[in-house]
């Protein structure tokens, strides 16, 4: 679990070069020049060094280019002789391995252009500004943004005091410093919007809801288990003829008829009104899932 400052652009996916060196090293700090001496990488942490071998750990990596700071690293615990055989191996492979966690990317700098590349684990590309700042420029469907964001969890995000566009790939949450957005479509974004068009469709656009159900989904709920709970907690009617007929109007938009209600109780009583609502939600009648897929969807922090 990383936290990756990045003050200008860097494209995790690019490939270094080879030639790296040591320049110099101490028990606390390792820097490593590559062969046109413009690139700095110092790793940090605490190191033995025998030889060509370097043992310890590994708690931070920084790279600046002609003096200037590119990014940093912080958060890492990594074994630095695991670090130095997968550093001097693949340069893709290694940035891989780096960011496989669930990691950080802070935006320090308006030169932001190219592809930010997450890797593996839930990762979250957070800019400085509320999210209204952005409403002229940042807009999920507008014209500034360019609503490109395919299956999974990738993306373009541009600004307009961004001169360029910003792809992101493998990155499952933007956060502004007043709101976020969520990018797993297919995912928890998703199952959110079913379970609240739902059980309380009034509630759909109410962000800081949003962000409450979210959570149930990140923290492993199934949306059977959710619906659970909302009966538990008697969110919807408990009797299954009232829970049939509000569940209809929830997400229909109006009042079933008497022979629908009838087989919708059917249904309740051969499975169970959790099972019921879960079903319901994953037809996702009233919820747009395409739209969330494109867009992502917006909550509250
Ligand atoms: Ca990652």
């Amino acid at each position: 679990m990383a936290t990756v400052t990045l003050y200008d652009f860097y494209d995790f996916s690019s490939n270094d070069g080879n030639g790296w060196s040591i320049s110099g090293s101490n028990a606390t700090t390792i820097n490593l020049s590559d062969s046109s001496h413009q690139k700095t990488i110092t790793f940090s942490g605490s190191f033995t060094q025998s030889g060509n071998s370097i043992s310890g750990t590994v708690n931070g990596l920084s790279l600046s280019q002609n003096g200037t700071s590119i990014f940093t690293i912080s958060g890492l615990n990594l074994d630095a002789a695991t670090t130095q055989s997968k550093f001097l191996g693949d340069n893709q492979a290694f940035k891989s391995w780096l960011l496989s966690g669930d990691d950080t990317f802070i935006v320090n700098t308006k030169a932001m252009g190219g592809t930010m590349n997450g890797y593996g684990g839930s990762d979250t590309l957070v800019f400085a500004a509320p999210r209204g700042d952005y409403a002229e420029s940042v807009n999920i469907v507008g014209p500034t943004f360019k609503p490109t964001m395919g299956s999974g969890s990738s993306g373009q995000l541009a600004k307009e005091n961004m001169s360029q566009i910003v792809s992101v790939q493998n990155i499952e949450t933007i956060r502004f410093s007043d709101s976020a957005i969520r990018l797993d479509s297919g995912g928890n974004s998703a199952k959110t919007m079913e379970f609240i068009g739902t059980v309380a469709p009034s509630l759909l656009n109410d962000l800081a809801v949003r962000r409450e159900i979210l959570k149930f989904f990140d923290s492993g709920y199934s949306m059977e288990s959710l619906c659970q709970l909302a009966l538990n907690a008697k969110l919807v009617p408990t009797t299954n003829e009232a829970l049939a007929a509000a569940v209809f109007q929830n997400v229909v938009g109006s009042a079933a008829p008497a022979g629908t209600v009838k087989a919708l109780v059917d249904y309740i009583d051969t499975h169970s009104q959790a099972n019921f609502l879960a079903t319901v939600a994953e037809m996702h009648l009233n919820v747009d899932v395409v739209g969330i897929a494109q867009s992502g969807m917006s909550y509250a922090l």
